[in-house]
């Protein structure tokens, strides 16, 4: 009999809310086939409330069982606002020097992942199988083995492993390295991570490397594997089609008839890439003033992790760099940039896709980049747009035929958005259709499907 399916991550999705994901409606989909349970914060933080405890809440969504639990202030803080995001998140995008690495949030980061170890645990089958995500519960299999857990675990990293001598600056970094030995399976996003994570094993723990992408060190056993994460292409063809879709596309391709369209879509992130992306843009307009009163860059970015110093940086930076093109270049007839400090109800995306001629998605780093992907889907196949992508991007290694550039480059990613705005409808077709087969058929059922296959196959050391 195969088990049920548990998905541990920071936040819960509930898949039957119409704003979830493409991540939530693709796990949602394969936990209410065979009924399972997704566990982890509440998102409620609970002022005063004890270290290391949280009230945990159990409800029905249809055959998945929610399962989460509030944190207190304290627990927060260290574990989500600090370790996760303050050592963690820079980290692993190469950004040392936005570090907080002596703040002390450690204990914090431990404490939450064996506070939703204990709890989990609980609520386990027999043979249930364990799917956990990304950076903030890497300990989590270790504090659930230490508890006697044996069910299989799998862990997925959604954003990218650094090369073991960055990894090397946490002063954890060992600890943290161990902790994954503690699954079954670990998954990382591109074959650029995989080959950090084996360099890192092999150099600092000697790891043996034995077949079928398994690793041997600290006394246990690993498999290790790039799983490229999808977009749900039917759910956001479906969401193409919807009436706000269809409305974002016509009113855009009406205001901008005489117009090109750049777009960016982002959560507000320095790992984005954003205020070099403007940078860029500003270039083309110099260099090429032939894009003056035409080329126009839409840029949306979501708020985010605010009130972390670095966050509140990024948002000023950039607006004055919104400010200053617009200043310089603008006019009564044409702004140059339009900048948007929010989030776009996710039945709109297609349509600004779909209005624009080209696609900024420059990170200086990613795990792999879903809008990416979503803007091929969203294009028209008989005249469709330019993805301009950075080789940073996780994506960049599926995704050759995009015009790939190196985002710190300001000249050369003008240069790339100048080219992308005049390519012949022949090269931009053919482009497209090799993109478009790749992210078809490399959707996110195609990684759910290859995880778990892999978790169910991996090799378990014996005793
Ligand atoms: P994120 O850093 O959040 O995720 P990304 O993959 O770019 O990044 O986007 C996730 C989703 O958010 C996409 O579906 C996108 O449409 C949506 N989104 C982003 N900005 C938006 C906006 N302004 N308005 C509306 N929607 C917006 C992490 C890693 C990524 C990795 C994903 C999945 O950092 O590298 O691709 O997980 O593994």
């Amino acid at each position: 009999m195969v088990g049920r399916l548990v998905v541990v991550s920071n936040r819960v999705g509930d898949p039957r809310k119409a704003a979830a994901g493409g991540l939530a409606v693709a796990l949602g989909d394969a936990l209410a086939v065979s009924g399972g349970m997704w566990f982890g914060w509440s998102g409620k933080v609970v002022e005063n409330g004890p270290r290391g405890e949280g009230e945990l809440h159990v409800q029905q969504s249809g055959k998945v069982t929610l399962a989460t639990i509030d944190l207190g202030r304290e627990d927060y803080d260290a574990y989500y606002a600090g370790y996760s995001n303050r050592v963690l998140w820079p980290v692993f995008h190469y950004r040392l020097d936005l570090a907080d690495l002596d703040a002390g949030f450690f204990d914090g980061y431990q404490r939450v992942n064996r506070l939703f170890a204990r709890k989990l645990l609980d609520l386990l089958r027999p043979d249930d199988i364990i799917w956990v995500h990304d950076y903030h519960l890497i300990p989590l299999a270790a504090e659930l083995r230490a508890l006697g857990c044996q069910h299989r675990i799998g862990f997925f990293l959604h954003i990218p492993l650094p090369p073991p001598l960055i990894l090397a600056a946490i002063p954890a970094h060992e600890w943290l390295m161990r902790s994954l030995f503690a699954y079954d399976l670990v998954g990382l996003q591109s074959a650029a991570d995989l080959a950090h994570f084996s360099g890192y094993v092999i150099a600092e723990a000697g790891a043996e490397l034995l077949p079928d992408d398994h690793f041997r060190a600290f006394n246990r056993l690993v498999r290790a594997r790039a799983f490229p994460i999808g977009i749900d292409v039917n759910e956001f063809q479906a969401l193409a089609e919807t009436p706000e879709s269809m409305e974002m596309r016509d009113t855009l391709r009406e205001q901008y008839a005489r117009r090109q369209l750049l777009v960016g879509v982002d959560r507000l992130d320095y790992s984005k890439g954003l205020p070099q992306r403007l940078r860029a843009f500003q270039r083309l307009l110099a260099n090429y003033p032939e894009n003056q009163q035409s080329a126009t860059l839409i840029q949306v970015a979501t708020p985010t992790r605010e009130g972390l110093a670095a966050y509140d940086e990024i948002r000023k930076e950039l607006e004055g760099l919104a400010g200053q093109i617009n200043g310089d270049y603008g006019g009564l007839e044409w702004m140059p940039v339009r900048y948007m400090h929010r989030t776009l109800a996710r039945r709109r995306l297609p349509g600004l896709y779909r209005a624009g001629r080209v696609a900024l998605v420059t990170p200086l780093r990613d795990g792999m980049n879903l809008v990416a992907k979503e803007f091929i889907v969203a294009q028209d196949p008989q005249d469709p747009g330019v993805l301009v992508l950075s080789r940073f991007a996780g994506a960049a290694e599926q995704l050759s035929e995009a015009l790939l550039v190196n985002p710190y480059d300001t000249g050369a990613t003008a240069e790339a958005m100048q080219r992308a705005l005049r390519m012949p409808l022949g090269e931009r077709r053919e482009r497209h259709q090799a993109l478009l087969g790749r992210v078809c058929e490399h959707d996110v059922h195609w990684w759910r499907r290859g995880f778990l296959q892999a978790l169910a196959s991996a090799e378990r050391a014996v005793g």
